[in-house]
């Protein structure tokens, strides 16, 4: 499978359409691509041509699975893949030039100002388990905040009483909130699919970082899909990724040529070590890959 990954990125290298995103940095863009990998076994979609921090990945996942939108949660378990939008915002409003470390240390033993710099706002965590609703109060066209919806946990319960249903679908794009959020959602929708016993998952991802952000993408994706599938006591099917923008960006030239140079070599596999409660009790400890063996992590900087 990671064929697909490096034709994709040698595609939009050599080809990409050049433009100047919101960041500034720059990228080379292709729109439209699908990569699908079989979950079956046990493997899982890790790149071997660098290596990809699975258990980073996972702990955020965890964190979005518990609702909570604030990076504090993360840097406290030296997670610090979000640390850069709170801490531009910090430098930004306060002028400041705090270094990051420092930052993310202040974060972690500083309550009330992880409550104030640390907040990402609704963005996913908040929407898979709590998306907002409104119920009419009073008169004159007034509203207040109803029950939030649960969306993972309704997911769980239409794949179990309605695994046909065409309908499992898990949407981090809540329109209204977008103006709210740090970042609107990149990998915002999750529809899952049931075939002969089987749970498959299609991941609709709006813009992606190839170089960087895709390898966390494509985890997660397989990993929710492990989890969802083990708690619904279904065999993993397929996880397919689709990408809106898909880019690379400029300054990740040297991760690309040294990422290409390379060849891909044996397959991950992963075992969930216990069968939780629920989707919401998972701890990093239930997760254990094997045969996972890959050339050099590549550093890159992430585009703020
Ligand atoms: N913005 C951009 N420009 N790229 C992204 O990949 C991205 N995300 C999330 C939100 N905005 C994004 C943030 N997720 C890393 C990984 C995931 C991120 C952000 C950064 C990263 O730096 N990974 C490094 C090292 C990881 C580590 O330090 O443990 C890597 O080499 O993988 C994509 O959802």
């Amino acid at each position: 499978w990671e064929h697909q990954y490096l034709d994709l990125m040698r595609r939009i290298w050599t080809q990409g359409d050049e433009r100047v995103d919101r960041t500034g940095v720059g990228t080379r863009s292709l729109f439209g691509a699908t990569i699908r990998f079989d979950l079956s076994g046990g493997a899982m979609p890790l790149l071997t041509t660098k290596r990809v921090y699975w258990k980073t990945a996972t702990r955020e996942l965890l964190w979005f699975l518990t609702g909570d939108t604030n990076i504090r949660a993360l840097c406290a378990q030296g997670v610090e893949i979000w640390t850069d939008w709170p801490l531009d915002r910090y430098r930004r409003e306060t002028g400041e030039a705090i270094e990051r470390k420092d930052f993310s240390a202040r974060i972690v033993a500083d309550e009330a100002f992880a409550r104030e710099w640390g907040d990402l706002g609704p963005v996913y965590g908040k929407q898979w388990v709590d998306w907002p609703t409104y119920e009419p109060a009073g008169e004159e066209g007034l509203f207040r905040r109803g029950p939030g919806v649960n969306q993972i946990a309704q997911v769980l319960e239409s794949l179990k009483s309605n695994p046909g249903s065409r309908r499992h679908i898990i949407e981090g794009w809540n329109v209204a909130e977008l103006p709210a959020m740090a970042l609107p959602p990149c990998h915002k929708t999750y529809q899952f699919h049931v075939s002969d016993g089987k749970l498959s998952c299609l991941l609709y991802q709006r813009s992606c970082d190839l170089g960087l952000g895709f390898a966390f993408n494509m985890w997660s994706l397989a990993l929710l899909t492990r989890m969802m599938a083990q708690q619904c006591n279904l065999e993993p099917g397929e996880a397919v990724w689709t990408g809106g923008d898909v880019h690379l960006y400029l300054n990740h030239g040297s991760l690309v040529e040294e990422q290409l140079s390379r060849t891909p070599s044996g397959e991950a596999r992963m075992t969930i070590l216990r069968r939780p409660e629920s989707v919401f009790d998972y701890r990093i400890e239930d997760f254990d890959v094997s045969g996972y063996a890959p050339q050099g992590h590549i550093a890159a900087p992430v585009a703020v």
